[in-house]
């Protein structure tokens, strides 16, 4: 009798075990890179346009200005620093160097810099004011060095190269961590150019090398992301007006894009299916210039233009670089402070709560194990995600919450280590008789929001309409963003 009753303890336990121990996904097609990984939960930081055009009223300058051109009157990283910081901003990318190829830093490559302003008395770094200012509050620190270079005399020859590279060493040795590298594609032709006053047009494919120069960034600072047309960490997403494509993949072709010469439909949309993870960044001006000019200070986007960029931009899986100029004090305007911090505010009360975290969630479960369950998407943490068998592809889940909730945005984010996996996918609500369908989208990546119509609810089903591979979805959430 002992014996039987053992036995079935043995035929019960065996069988428990194999059904809650299921192996994780496959990834489905390119993943991200730790780098990359680390990038996408910035999400929102902060692009700053500084130097002579702040003084000349151009957007780019010829390359002939005077190195006194540079004055700010009341310059103060710590305002720029903590604007950005109260806009909700995690980084900050500085233009150490823009087209006219005046630094912002004392660099020893050239007498075109901040230490022959009158500025500080020459003895100012517009670059290590700036970094400090965030290592104080917390933000990451990068550069924007561009390789187009309208006052350097070797411009378009080898020469330069070695100029360019070595002002590169210089901003990724003296400045402390950098997360980003910011390299512009953009080349109008003509320039100052040492006084040459010519027309000097490279071309794009091979004058850079930057194999090369992409090296210098991995061996001086391993962890930075870089930023161009082509990657080869995040790419430009194809316009300036700051919106990703409605569909819109983390994946691109390899090699088929050339840093200065891409197609931008290409880049707004991404590649499905393509090779190599390079997620879209968003970049776009506060003001229709990337530099100030006072005769800009009554178009500064409003509240609400930006919440559609946040949510054309995050909330289709990109990262959001958004302009934010200071002006001839060397501060941001505080018109232009005023409107980021009324427009993180609406933010921070549209994501204050999420109806999801009380829900109950069910659907299928891989192999029936714990670790894969729908609860995971409604607690809050990235690092958890439902999946469900391999060969269940198209699933549904389904979140009732105990109390009616009150919505009208909904958040997916699919677990990126195991690459993007779904096509298309709808969430309906239930409206006491029958489900509604809300909204259906497509591809999903770090986050979509979706804006829908207010509702109150008590259930609410996410269907997977299209996917190539079982669905690995981290988090579903439901916000009410206020009127
Ligand atoms: C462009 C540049 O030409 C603009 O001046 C600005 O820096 C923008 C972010 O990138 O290519
Ligand atoms: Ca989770």
């Amino acid at each position: 009798m002992r014996c039987c009753a053992f036995a079935s303890l043995c035929l019960i336990v065996p069988l428990a075990v194999s059904a809650t121990a299921a192996d994780p996904p496959q990834p489905y097609g390119p993943v991200p890179s730790p780098r990359q990984l680390r990038w996408h939960e910035l999400e929102v930081y902060g692009f700053l346009h500084f130097g002579p055009n702040t003084f000349t009223d151009k957007e780019w300058g010829y390359g002939d200005e005077p190195e006194t051109i540079f004055h700010p009157t009341d310059f103060d990283a710590d305002q720029i620093v903590s604007t950005a910081k109260a806009a909700g901003m995690r980084a900050l990318i500085l233009t150490a160097k823009h087209h006219d190829g005046y630094c912002l830093w004392p660099s020893r490559y050239t007498e075109h810099s901040v230490k022959n302003s009158r500025w500080q008395d020459g003895q100012g770094d517009v670059v290590r004011a700036i970094a400090e200012a965030c290592r104080d509050h917390e933000l990451l620190f990068g550069v924007y060095l561009s390789p187009w270079d309208r006052n350097h005399p070797d411009y378009g020859t080898p020469a330069y190269l070695t100029y360019y590279r070595n002002q590169l060493r210089e901003l990724l040795t003296n400045y402390g961590p950098i997360f980003e590298v910011w390299f512009d594609g953009a080349n109008g032709g003509d320039g100052y150019y040492g006084g040459a006053r010519t027309t000097r047009r490279i071309d794009h494919r091979t004058y850079y090398d930057w194999d090369h120069t992409w090296a210098i960034v991995r061996e001086l600072q391993p962890e930075a992301v870089m930023f161009s047309d082509a990657g080869p960490d995040v790419r430009w997403v194809g316009n300036e007006a700051g919106y990703a494509g409605e569909t819109c993949w983390a994946t691109v072709r390899a090699g088929q894009a050339v840093p200065g010469a891409a197609n931008q439909r290409v880049l707004n949309v991404g590649v499905r299916d393509g090779d190599a993870w390079c997620p879209a960044e968003v970049d776009v001006s506060i003001r229709p210039g990337w530099f100030y000019h006072a005769s800009q200070d009554d178009a500064v986007k409003t509240v609400d233009k930006l919440l559609d960029i946040y949510y054309a931009s995050v909330g289709r899986g990109c990262n959001l670089l958004l302009n934010i100029p200071p002006d001839r004090r060397g501060r941001i305007p505080d018109h232009d402070a005023l409107v980021l911090k009324q427009w993180r505010e609406v933010l921070d009360r549209t994501f204050a709560v999420d109806f999801a975290q009380e829900a109950k969630v069910s659907g299928p479960t891989r192999g029936g194990d714990e670790r894969f369950s729908p609860g995971n998407v409604a607690d809050g943490d990235r690092s958890t995600y439902w999946a469900t068998d391999d060969d269940v592809i198209t699933p549904e889940l389904v979140l009732e919450i105990p109390r009616f909730a009150t919505f009208n945005v909904v958040r997916v984010r699919e677990y990126l280590p195991l690459g993007q996996r779904i096509d298309a996918f709808a969430v309906d609500w239930w409206d006491g008789e029958n489900w509604q369908e809300l909204a259906a989208a497509t591809s999903i990546g770090n986050v979509r929001l979706l804006r829908t119509p207010t509702v109150t609810t008590s259930k609410v089903r996410l269907r997977i309409t299209k996917a190539a591979a079982c669905p690995a979805i981290s988090e579903v959430g439901l916000f009410l963003s206020p009127q």
